[in-house]
């Protein structure tokens, strides 16, 4: 038995590797490795093996001989080894690139929903003329937003609201109005806030739904009179309408507001001429507002000799089915794409 024959066999065929396939030169690798290092019928351990039968005065030469070819056996299938690896490695990344100039079917761009475009654009209005936003919690308290308010256990105006009571005290909030009380208890006037988010309601037709957004106002300062509510009322007016619409304010009741009116636009359909949206009168009616009442100056901690106060209210919904001349709330909640892509960026 030659020991450089072995050898001589073993690089010939390992050689061979190279006129496979990736696939097949990994098992033809794996099947190599087997024959000549197999713990149980592999060439070199069997070697091994034959050592007793060497007569003793040879064994230790014959044994160095074995050791070397395994060395170099070794030494072949780890460069193999890595070599197989490379080569994988190319081939995935020849296979498995990204072509990044690929073209892929044409897509529709979304938009805002039209109720959100009207709130972001009275949030940026009303936060251009210095006002802060304010938050606060879905769920209310019976206190926040009646009792503070000016309105008591049994006024008629419970009745008027029709609330989602989950308790006696606590409730969905039917108005934007807790975030303010909360607002004056826990801060020191001057305060100059808006209050945007959902309310609930008991309510549902045409023009009402069981959830909609308010917009709600409050400035709280030493001097704070109705001609600054009525000037800055007729600024975010002209701005959200167009600057040629006409504004009037109509004496009103809220039990939060003393005095109180009503702010109605000259009809943005008919341009005051009288017609079906707004009932032939050519005014439709879009805010309320009014001077803190007293009492809530008083139940939100302010002193009222002090400080006086104006706040406004308004629907969001409501004010973009004017923008928009959409004459049913509920298709603002129906998400119909037809309806929807009617209100791309460019539409404003
Ligand atoms: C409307 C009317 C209004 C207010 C809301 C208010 C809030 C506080 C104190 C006093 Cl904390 N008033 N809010 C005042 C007047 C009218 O909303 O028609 N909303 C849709």
């Amino acid at each position: 038995m030659d020991f450089n024959d072995i050898l001589k066999k073993f690089k010939e065929e390992i050689e061979k590797i190279k006129e496979f396939d990736i696939k097949e030169a990994k098992r033809y690798f794996e099947n190599l490795k087997v024959k000549y290092l197999g713990r149980k019928e592999g060439i070199i351990p069997n070697l091994f093996k034959k050592l007793r039968e060497v007569p003793p005065e040879k064994r230790k030469e014959f044994g160095q001989k074995i050791n070397l070819i395994k060395e170099e056996v070794e030494k072949a299938l780890k460069e193999y080894y890595e070599f197989l690896k490379q080569v994988e490695k190319e081939e995935k990344l020849k296979k498995e690139y990204v072509d990044v100039t690929i073209k892929f079917k044409d897509f529709e761009a979304g938009s805002l929903h039209p109720v959100t475009k009207t709130l972001n654009r009275i949030v940026e209005i009303f936060t251009n003329m210095g006002f802060a936003i304010a938050d606060g919690p879905e769920i209310e308290l019976d206190f926040y937003n009646f009792e503070a308010l000016n309105i008591p256990k049994g006024h008629p105006a419970r009745e008027m609201q029709d609330t989602f009571y989950i308790t006696n005290e606590i409730l969905p909030r039917t108005h934007t109005s807790p975030i303010q009380i909360r607002t004056m208890l826990s801060q020191k006037p001057p305060i100059q806030i808006i209050a945007p988010g959902k309310v609930y309601r008991r309510d549902s037709d045409p023009t009402h739904t069981p959830m909609f957004h308010q917009v709600e106002g409050l400035l709280i300062d030493e001097k704070a009179t109705f001609t600054d509510l009525m000037g800055i009322l007729n600024i975010f007016l002209k701005e959200f309408f167009g600057k040629d619409t006409k504004v009037r304010f109509r004496p009103s009741y809220f039990p939060f507001t003393e005095p109180s009116a009503e702010v109605d636009i000259g009809c943005v359909i008919c341009k005051g001429k009288g017609c079906r949206v707004c009932k032939g009168t050519g005014w439709l009616e879009v805010l309320g507002c009014g001077m803190v009442h007293e009492n809530v100056l008083k139940n939100a901690n302010i002193d009222p000799e002090k400080y006086q106060g104006f706040a406004f209210g308004m629907g969001v919904e409501r004010l973009t089915m004017l923008k928009y001349g959409i004459d049913d709330i509920r298709l603002l909640f129906e998400n119909d794409v037809r309806f929807l892509r009617q209100f791309k960026p460019f539409l404003t």
